[in-house]
């Protein structure tokens, strides 16, 4: 038998909505940005870009863009009948990975440079982000039931660790170091970033990973996840920088 695991109008409608609301949200930040002087406006640039990707890939994806069917054969082992199996179809939303690959770095900065880490840590963190992306694009289109479609999900995983690693060990320290103040405004932020991005790789364990979830339920899961890991996490920079000298960046 084959499965069509394909977007309907649940997730059509969500990938709409997003759009619009990354879209003000957008302009919300672009406005923000003028208003303050030149040189405090590196978070809001960063932040803005952020949202305009997004946008972007929003767009692509509710129009039916950044999409492609990708085959899986899931073998179903039973004692009494002869083995069957089924082809199960999928939509998968590559766009989502394109954008992941500009705005995940961009995030990162972010946090660098709030944390005030040097150049070295800010090169490897985004390099192993960038190396998490692509090696989890690949795992969305390897083939199930042999070492590829995990082994990359794998590597990503490890890829992730490394992220991690520079900016909660090295970040928090360098956080810590510039002020009490700040120290505990990373680890919040930090924190909260750290939670919204481990769901992602669980999501994508469920959809693109085992194919469990259907293709509108990863739309609303991504959907939620992105308006907080983007214009949530933005606002909360944005206003604690206008509002914590301490926040300067020395660039
Ligand atoms: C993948 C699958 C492979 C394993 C890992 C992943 C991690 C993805 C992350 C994405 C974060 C996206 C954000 C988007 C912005 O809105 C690629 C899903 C570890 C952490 C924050």
């Amino acid at each position: 038998p084959i499965e069509k695991q394909f977007v309907g109008d649940d997730g059509k409608k969500t990938l709409w909505v997003i759009f619009v609301a990354m879209t003000i949200a957008s302009a919300a930040f672009a406005a923000m940005s003028w208003r303050v002087p030149v040189q405090r406006r590196l978070y809001h640039v960063i932040t803005t870009i952020i949202l305009i990707t997004a946008s972007i890939s929003y767009f692509a994806m509710a129009t039916g863009q950044g999409v492609s069917v990708h085959t899986t054969i899931v073998r179903h082992q039973n004692d009494h009948v002869p083995d069957t199996t089924t082809e199960v179809q999928r939509q998968i939303f590559w766009a989502r990975y394109v954008d992941w690959a500009l705005t995940t770095p961009l995030l990162l900065l972010d946090l660098s440079l709030l944390a005030g880490l040097n150049g070295a840590h800010i090169t490897m963190a985004i390099v192993a982000d960038v190396v998490m992306i692509l090696t989890g694009l690949f795992a969305a289109f390897g083939t199930e039931g042999t070492p590829q479609k995990w082994g990359w999900y794998t590597i990503a995983c490890i890829a992730y660790l490394v992220v991690i690693w520079h900016l909660a060990v090295n970040g928090r320290a360098q956080a810590n170091a510039k002020s009490p103040k700040l120290g505990s405004f990373f680890l919040a932020i930090a924190g909260y970033t750290l939670i919204l991005w481990t769901a992602y790789p669980i999501v994508w364990g469920v959809a693109d990973g085992s194919r469990k979830l259907s293709v509108d339920a990863e739309i609303i899961a991504y959907a939620v996840l992105d308006v907080l890991a983007k214009p949530v996490f933005g606002i909360w920079l944005l206003v604690t920088h206008a509002n914590m000298p301490e926040t300067n960046i020395d660039l």
